[in-house]
């Protein structure tokens, strides 16, 4: 292996690989470094950003009639679930024996075991530090309890339709025969608000968006201007989903570890797709996954379905 194959690792070579892609392309992975943890937690404050005040409005509200859906004896487990502050939302109703959060991040894990062990005495909070895309392995002690699964935040429509299947088969896999999966989906509506969420103006997502720049640069050891880029996200109403790109303010090259990327004024670096559901399109996920739509609870206005999928 000469040297300069030696000197990149498999993440670079795959950020490499993405920007020099016929359509460049950024994994949203990315938007999440520190400072882009940080400016989503501000995205969800934002008045133009509804989709997390409806969600935490609809568990908060409808925390019992989920409650009926989820058996006691029962275990919870939440693939991706960062700060576990939404699960909050459900305890209040709903008691399982056990909370299975699952995150890359060991650290955030730790500290919100430790925290929901404090308020929630009763619960037995089971962390795991795992890569979003390796299998949720569950003790043989588990295996007896009904299994749901909790995931809230329309991350499912950061999916492609086909791979939202995919992981809704994993995800039914998981649970069996006699469990379920209640998920935050975030609805198909009019152009002008899914524009005004992803185009605050304040500029946070337009920060969000260009961080991830910020967060490539450290982790190729490169210096790709920030200046020359700028935010850029449409709603594509005939596919449903929000895009997201950097757009190039110029032409522009790079030698980035000894690879060569050039990018013409003008040129889109997609960052994210955010697919929005109808109704009809929920329960084609469900079926074509294997569940069975049970219930889809939205808030007065419509704009955000939590929905309950049964095994
Ligand atoms: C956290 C991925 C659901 O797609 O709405 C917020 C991320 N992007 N503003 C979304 C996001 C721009 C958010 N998800």
């Amino acid at each position: 292996m000469n040297v300069k194959e030696a000197s990149i690792s498999k993440e670079q070579q795959d950020i490499l690989d993405g920007l020099s892609a016929e359509q460049k392309f950024i994994n949203p992975k990315y938007f999440y470094n520190h400072r882009g943890s940080k400016l989503f937690e501000k995205i969800t404050q934002l008045e133009e950003y509804y989709p997390t005040r409806t969600e935490l409005g609809i568990l908060q509200s409808k925390s019992k009639e989920i409650a009926e859906l989820i058996s006691p004896d029962s275990i919870i487990i939440e693939p991706g679930a960062g700060n576990c502050t939404k699960i909050e939302y459900l305890l209040t109703d709903i008691h399982p024996n056990v909370y299975v959060p699952q995150d890359v991040s060991e650290e955030f894990l730790q500290k919100s075991a430790e925290r929901l062990s404090e308020r929630y005495p009763w619960l037995e909070v089971y962390p795991i530090a795992s890569d979003f895309s390796d299998p949720i392995e569950l003790p043989e002690v588990y295996q007896h309890f009904a299994k749901h699964v909790f995931y809230p935040g329309s991350t499912i429509g950061n999916f492609e339709p086909e791979d939202a299947i995919a992981f809704l088969k994993e995800m039914h896999k998981l649970v069996g025969s006699n469990g379920g999966i209640l998920l935050g989906v975030d609805l198909h509506k009019d152009n002008e608000t899914l524009h005004a969420a992803y185009n605050d103006e304040q500029g946070v997502t337009a920060e969000f968006n260009l961080n991830t720049l910020r967060h490539i640069n450290q982790i190729l050891e490169a210096d790709i201007n920030i200046n020359q880029f700028e935010h850029h996200a449409l709603y594509n109403s005939e596919q449903q989903r929000i895009e997201m790109y950097l757009r190039s303010k110029s032409g522009q090259g790079y030698n980035i570890l000894g690879q060569s990327i050039e990018v013409a004024k003008g040129e889109l670096i997609h960052t994210e797709h955010s697919y929005k559901y109808t109704l009809d399109g929920i329960e084609e996920l469900a079926e074509k996954s294997g569940f069975e739509l049970q219930k889809n609870w939205l808030d007065e206005e419509e704009l955000f379905s939590v929905s309950y999928l049964s095994s």
